[in-house]
């Protein structure tokens, strides 16, 4: 008998639906992108480092709307070998450059987003407000860590409002939720809450597709990572506002507006060069 394969680096098979789904919607649930025990195996290390990196430590009634939604964890991958081999996964990279239909993607980051017990709504934003990079070929892996119901709080998108880029420059909050309800209302985009994930499952969303997610009804810890990546020869965007020089100060150090995205801190995740 074989040992199991854990290293993440293998090619999924990924439907014609689940692309098109992609591309129609700008989001769409993979499941069984990962094996469980494949998803137990990383869940020790990203823990781990999610807590070394973890820098808000203020109680849940303490913080503001953005604060309730969820504990952030930046770059876990800089924290250890197993967490790194996790974000690094070609499996995912892969999947992440052919839902976008590109040739490579490079890191722009990751995030562990645990939304707590009781932890409140996450308000309505597109992700790409922030990010200064000059591209539509952005793409989000957001994978539970954990089984992960609906009760605990989980993703709707707004399908097809990819499709309209920007849509107002809203930072994440009680603005952002009020101004793209009503956008949604008035564009008559459908709000598509996901279903529950397996452990395995991920979804994937677009840079400008809104969502938003309800609050954790359980006692139990919604954890989940994400994978930021973007298409290999991006070029640094405008630093038009405060959260897009303090993102490229923070992911694309080094890198300025109108040169390639591609700094210490964004590695070719596919095809992968050695590591
Ligand atoms: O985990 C959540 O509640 C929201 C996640 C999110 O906004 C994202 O991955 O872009």
């Amino acid at each position: 008998m074989t040992a199991a394969r854990l290293d993440l680096d293998d090619c999924f098979a990924l439907s014609d639906r689940e692309v098109d789904a992609y591309r129609r919607d700008g989001h769409v649930i993979v499941r069984a992108l990962a094996r469980p025990e494949e998803v137990e195996h990383y869940r020790p290390a990203l823990l781990e480092a999610g807590e070394r990196v973890r820098h808000d430590r203020r109680p849940l009634e303490e913080r503001d709307t953005y604060g309730k939604a969820f504990i952030q964890m930046f770059n876990l991958w800089r924290q250890s070998e197993l967490a790194k081999a996790f974000v690094f996964s070609r499996r995912f990279a892969r999947v992440a450059a052919e839902l976008m239909g590109v040739s490579g993607v490079r890191l722009y980051h990751d995030q562990a987003l645990f939304k707590e017990p009781e932890g409140g709504p996450t308000p309505w934003h597109q992700d790409q407000f922030y990010w200064p990079l000059d591209t539509l070929d952005t793409i989000t892996l957001w994978i539970p860590l954990v089984p992960a119901t609906r009760e605990m709080g989980l993703m709707t998108f707004a399908s097809g409002s990819h499709r309209f880029g920007s849509l107002g420059d809203f930072a994440i909050g009680d603005e952002s939720q009020a101004e793209f309800d009503r956008v949604i209302d008035e564009k008559r985009l459908p709000r598509t809450p996901s279903s529950a994930f397996a452990l395995g499952d991920a979804s994937f969303h677009s840079g400008w597709t809104l969502h938003s997610a309800p609050p954790n009804r359980t006692g139990r810890l919604r954890e989940s990572m994400t994978v930021i990546y973007f298409s290999d020869g991006t070029r640094v965007g405008a630093l038009d506002h405060p959260n897009r020089r303090f993102d490229r100060d923070a992911w694309l150090r080094g890198c300025e507006p109108g040169e390639l995205a591609a700094g210490q801190l964004n590695p070719l995740l596919y095809p992968a060069r050695e590591r």
